[in-house]
């Protein structure tokens, strides 16, 4: 297994919360970082390190013994240029100089569609979106995720770390709204994309998407497919509700864009 001690950063965020119990597994031990108090540990089966994605120490002191990191740390919508240099920016390259210093060789790095935010269903052109498409940041944020996306090539290049980027959907219990329908990616099938992202299949450089088997999505499953990754959950059966007061329609230009909302939301402007 690449992954017997796993870091987590940002273990106390939103998917942080729904992926430990999920990750777990005999002979994994999940290494927990957060900034925030994080106070009901299991501790057959995780540790905790408090601190900083910002705190280049308490970075390396994380990365220290894990064979592999799963790097969710950061701020994960629009806010000042400032925040997002130093959180997702900095701070993911300090995760990936730590892990170089280190000898871990796999990094998965939560991306985000809004790094890729201003690719339209009209552009596919009937096709599936691929996965790799080039960046179109959204904003401040998507151009972050896309600046991650960056840094795991150089330092997959430089140093031969495996890196996969995640450009993930919506990874929630549910859909949070009617684009949920194609964006949305399931608690179990999130814990599908990362064992396949640790598994042997994914090393290299990989950059997929993140989402279920949505009957609405039109992203392509074909890179997550190549690292083994088989979504089970279909967002479709929460289409009654959503569907009940939003046409589904790709005129609609929350649905034309990959980036829905957040293609409108002014720069900088924190959430
Ligand atoms: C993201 O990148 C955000 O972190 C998350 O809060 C959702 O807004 C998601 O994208 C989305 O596009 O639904």
């Amino acid at each position: 297994d690449t992954a017997s001690r796993l870091l987590i950063t940002g273990a106390a965020g939103n998917m942080g919360k729904m992926l430990r119990p999920l990750l777990r597994k005999p002979g994994r031990i999940l290494r927990l970082f957060d900034i925030a108090d994080i106070t009901d540990i299991d501790p057959g089966h995780e540790e905790y390190v408090q601190g900083s994605v910002t705190d280049r120490a308490a970075v390396a002191a994380a990365v220290d013994g894990v064979d592999a990191v799963l790097h969710l740390g950061g701020l994960s919508t629009e806010d000042s240029w400032e925040n997002i240099l130093s959180v997702n920016v900095d701070g993911t390259q300090a995760v990936f100089e730590a892990a170089v210093a280190h000898g871990v060789t796999r990094v998965i790095a939560a991306s985000s569609n809004h790094a890729v935010g201003f690719w339209t269903h009209a552009e596919a052109g009937g096709d599936p979106l691929p996965g790799d498409v080039p960046p179109r940041p959204d904003g401040f944020y998507g151009w972050s995720k896309a600046a991650v996306e960056a840094l795991g090539r150089l330092y997959h290049d430089r140093f031969g770390i495996d890196v996969v980027n995640l450009r993930i959907g919506s990874s929630f219990d549910r859909p949070p709204n009617y684009r949920g329908l194609a964006s949305w990616m399931s608690p179990a099938d999130t814990a599908r994309l990362i064992e396949a992202a640790l598994s042997d299949s994914a090393k290299g450089f990989h950059t997929v998407w993140g989402i279920s088997r949505n009957t609405r999505s039109w992203w392509s499953a074909a890179e997550g497919a190549a690292i083994g990754y088989e979504p089970q959950d279909d967002a479709e059966v929460f289409a009654d509700e959503f569907l009940a007061d939003h046409e589904w329609s790709f005129d609609d230009p929350i649905l034309q864009r990959v980036g829905g909302a957040f293609c409108d939301h002014p720069l900088g402007q924190r959430m």
